[in-house]
C-alpha cells in the first residue's frame, strides 16, 4: 500500500492541528492579572500563532491510526510541542544562535528580554511535563507515566540537549559523516521520533508492535533534517520566517557541506521512500503519516 492522502487534505490536517494547538495553549496560558503578566506573554508571544506544528500532526496521526480520542491525543501534542517552542526559544538566545527572527516573528529575547527568554524557555519545559502528568492526558497512570518517560529522554542529554551541545561543539571540530548523523538523530530527530512513539502509546500499541512506526520516524526524523539544510542553503528568508545561511557562516559540517547538494536531495528522498516502506503493513489509515513523510522533504519553510 503506497497511497497517501491528497495535498489539500494534508493542509487541512495541518489547519486543524494548528487551531487546535493553539486553542490548547490559549486555554493553558491565560495571562494573570499579577506581576507574571509578562512571563505569560512571552510564553504565548513562542506558543501561539505560528510553526508548522509538524510534531504535533505525527502524534495526532498516529494516535488516529489506533483510534484515539483526538482531545486527548491533541492535548499530549500540546507537550511536544511545548518542549520543541521551549528550544526554539533558548536555541535563538545570544549565548546560543543569536537569531532576531522565528516564526515570522522577533524571537522571544528581542521582543521581550533574555531573563524572560529564559524564563518562558524553562516555563514550556515545566508545562510539557505538568500537561502529560495530569488525568486529562489520559485516564491510565501506566500510559501517562511512559508518555512523561519518552519525552524526558527525547529531551535531556540523550536527546535534543545532548544533540544541541554536539552542535554547539561542531563549530570548533571538522565532524565526519557518522558524527554529524548523530548529532542530527538527537538534535531533531529525537522529539520527531517521541512523537510518533507517543502516539503509538496512547494507541496502547505493545513495544514490539512499535517497530515499523519507529523505523518510519527514524528515516523521516534525519530527511526533516536534510531538507532543513538544503533550505539552510538554498532557501526564502521570507518563507522561512527566521535568518538562514547560518550553517556555512559559522563553519559548521552539515549533510550538506559533506555530500552536496544532489547527493543530499537524492538521500533525503531515499530515506522517505524508506519511511514510507515501513508502514506497509498497515492499509489507509497510515495515509496522513505517508503524506507526511513527503512534505517533510517538498516543504519550502
Ligand atoms: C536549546 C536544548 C536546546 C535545544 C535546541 C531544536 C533545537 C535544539 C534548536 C533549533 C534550531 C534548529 C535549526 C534545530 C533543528 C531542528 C529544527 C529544524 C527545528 C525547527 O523545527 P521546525 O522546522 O520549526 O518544525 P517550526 O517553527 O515550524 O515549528
Amino acid at each position: 500500500m503506497t497511497t497517501a492522502i491528497s495535498e489539500t487534505a494534508l493542509a487541512d490536517a495541518f489547519r486543524q492541528i494548528s487551531a487546535d494547538v493553539d486553542g490548547c495553549f490559549d486555554a493553558l496560558l491565560a495571562v494573570p492579572d499579577d506581576p507574571r503578566a509578562v512571563l505569560y506573554q512571552a510564553m504565548r508571544h513562542a506558543a501561539i500563532g505560528g510553526g508548522k506544528r509538524v510534531r504535533p500532526l505525527l502524534l495526532t496521526a498516529t494516535a488516529a491510526m489506533f483510534n484515539v480520542d483526538r482531545g486527548l491525543s491533541v492535548r499530549v501534542a500540546c507537550a511536544v510541542e511545548a518542549i520543541h517552542v521551549y528550544s526554539l526559544i533558548h536555541d535563538d538566545m545570544p549565548c546560543m544562535d543569536n537569531d532576531d527572527m522565528r516564526r515570522g516573528k522577533p524571537t522571544v529575547h528581542k521582543a521581550f528580554n533574555d531573563a524572560v527568554a529564559v524564563l518562558a524557555g524553562d516555563s514550556l519545559h515545566a508545562l510539557a511535563f505538568e500537561i502529560l502528568a495530569g488525568p486529562q492526558s489520559h485516564p491510565d497512570p501506566f500510559i501517562r507515566s511512559e508518555l512523561i518517560y519518552t519525552l524526558a529522554e527525547a529531551s535531556g542529554p540523550n536527546g535534543m540537549a545532548g544533540g544541541q551541545m554536539m552542535d554547539l561543539e561542531a563549530e570548533k571540530a571538522k565532524f565526519d559523516l557518522p558524527t554529524v548523523t548523530k548529532l542530527q538523530r538527537l538534535k531533531t530527530g529525537a522529539l520527531i521520533a517521541a512523537s510518533v512513539e507517543m502516539g503509538a502509546i496512547l494507541g496502547n500499541v505493545p513495544v514490539e508492535g512499535r517497530n515499523p512506526l519507529r523505523a518510519y520516524a527514524r528515516d523521516i526524523g534525519l530527511a526533516f533534517q536534510i531538507a532543513d539544510d538544503i533550505m539552510d542553503e538554498t532557501g526564502d528568508e521570507a518563507k522561512a520566517g527566521k535568518a538562514l545561511h547560518k550553517d556555512a557562516a559559522a563553519g559548521k559540517e552539515t549533510f550538506l557541506s559533506l555530500l552536496g547538494l544532489e547527493r543530499a536531495r537524492e538521500q533525503a528522498f531515499f530515506l522517505v521512500d524508506q519511511a514510507v516502506g515501513h508502514l506497509a503493513s498497515y492499509g489507509r489509515e497510515a495515509d496522513t503519516l505517508r503524506a507526511l513523510a513527503r512534505y517533510i522533504v517538498e516543504r519550502d519553510n
